[in-house]
This record gives C-alpha cells, sequence and structure tokens, in this order.
C-alpha cells in the first residue's frame, strides 16, 4: 500500500464514486474495481472521493466498505480511506486497546511519533480526541506500564521543529549522554528521554554520528547492544532507534 501510483489523468471524484458503487452492487465485492480507484488515489484525492460519494449516494463511503468487505484486506482498504491522521489514530488506539499489549502491538504508536511530521502528529492527536473522547497522551497512561509509559508520551508530546538545523556541540554532548546511558544500561534516564523525545531527525542524526566517531558504534550496533537487555523499555527503544535508522538512510 506504501506505493501508490496516481494515473496522470485522474477520474473526477463522481466518476469514482460511481465506479465504487458498481463495485458494491449485487451479491459480493468487485475487489479489483476497489483497488483501481481507492489505491490508485492519493489522500486528497481520497477524500474527495468520499465526501462526492456522500453527497451523491447519501451514504458514508466506510459505511459501505465496512459492509461489503471482509478480513485483513477488508481493513486495510478502509484504513486506506480514511484520512491519513484519522487512519494513524485509529491505528494507534487498535494498538493501545490491544489484548496483548507487547511492546511490538505499541510499534505504530513509535512510527507515528518518531517518522511523522510535527503536523501530522498534532493533527492524529486532534483526530484521536474527537474520535475516542480520551486524549492518546490518556490512553497510553491508562493501557501501558512504566517506563514504557514515560517514553511514549514524550514522543507523543513532542513537535520537533522539522527544518535542517544542527548544533554539533550538543551532538557531541548528547552522544555523551546516550553512551552514558546505554553503559550503565539505564534507559529511564530522563536526560535520554529528553533527547529522543525532542531533538530532530537531523540533529539525532549528528548525534548518532558523534556516538559513532567517539566510541566506534554505529546505530546499528547500539541497538544490538540495547537488545540484549530483553526488556520492555529496551525493546521500545530498540523500535525507536530502528524508525530512526530508516529515516536516517532511507533503508
Ligand atoms: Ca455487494
Amino acid at each position: 500500500m506504501a506505493t501508490i501510483r496516481v494515473p496522470e489523468v485522474v477520474p473526477s471524484p463522481p466518476e469514482d464514486s460511481e465506479k465504487l458503487m458498481k463495485a458494491f452492487e449485487g451479491l459480493g465485492t468487485d475487489e479489483k474495481a476497489i483497488i483501481r480507484v481507492l489505491g490508485q488515489r492519493n489522500a486528497s484525492q481520497r477524500k474527495k472521493i468520499k465526501e462526492t460519494f456522500q453527497q451523491i449516494y447519501k451514504k458514508s463511503l466506510i459505511d459501505c466498505l465496512d459492509s461489503e468487505l471482509s478480513g485483513d484486506f477488508g481493513r486495510a482498504v478502509i484504513l486506506w480511506a480514511y484520512d491519513p491522521s484519522e487512519r494513524d489514530a485509529r491505528l494507534a488506539n487498535k494498538a493501545l486497546k490491544s489484548r496483548r499489549k507487547n511492546i511490538t502491538e505499541l510499534q505504530v504508536l513509535v512510527e507515528i511519533a518518531c517518522a511523522s511530521s510535527p503536523h501530522h502528529l498534532a493533527a492524529v492527536r486532534q483526530a484521536y480526541c474527537a474520535l475516542f473522547e480520551r486524549s492518546l497522551e490518556e490512553d497510553i497512561i491508562s493501557n501501558v506500564s512504566l517506563p514504557v509509559q514515560k517514553v511514549l508520551v514524550r514522543l507523543v508530546s513532542s513537535y520537533r521543529y522539522d527544518k535542517e538545523a544542527v548544533d554539533s556541540s550538543i551532538a557531541n554532548m548528547e552522544a555523551v549522554i546516550l553512551h552514558d546511558a546505554i553503559r550503565t544500561k539505564n534507559l529511564d534516564d530522563d536526560d535520554l528521554v529528553w533527547i529522543l523525545s525532542i531533538r530532530n531527525i537531523f540533529q539525532l542524526r549528528a548525534t548518532f554520528q558523534c556516538y559513532k566517531d567517539n566510541y566506534g558504534k554505529s546505530i546499528d550496533e547500539v541497538q544490538l547492544f540495547i537488545t540484549v537487555f530483553d526488556n520492555s523499555l529496551s525493546l521500545c527503544f530498540v523500535l525507536i532507534l530502528s524508525t530512526w535508522k530508516i529515516l536516517f538512510t532511507g533503508h
């Protein structure tokens, strides 16, 4: 679903709405037709289709998808039809309400908090309140135990500066804090959590570069080292680091 190819000439929202309605008609559902429409439009085009569908048929597109589709495919397509902020708010809620509640279930929260633009993260928090009548932070506090709870609340509450601006003396200083926390296995350290939750990706990349220059360990090696601690907080940090590694390197 990440590779969406929008055709050069995009049909109008009424045309797309009509194709979707046809796909729903009769017994069963034309799933391929649904993919051809929703899978080949960007988020703002899907938003227009949703509004137009509602105007023409006086029905919610999401309700129609919900009643026509089932299973993983259905759930994936329905998530696709939401606005990105609403989709992420629903995914975050699902992760928090999951009965399993292990740390990998919470990966979606780490990704939303660490890989989104600050604007998107703010929109997700707003959508979360509107949908669930509680804040995302409140639900983290009532569903996740300490110390992971503290890290997640800090991460989702942050609004990182999104332009490229790096202070190399801060990077050096914070590489020392990072190294001390890892060396003493004290990932609950307030300074460490603070660095991870307020610094932007450019500053963090510089910090990890200093870490490598000063201590000879890459972010991969840091990750491996932390994994060995084998507790929920270390797994949470591994998720954070792997999300950033993708942002640092593009893969
Ligand atoms: Ca049908």
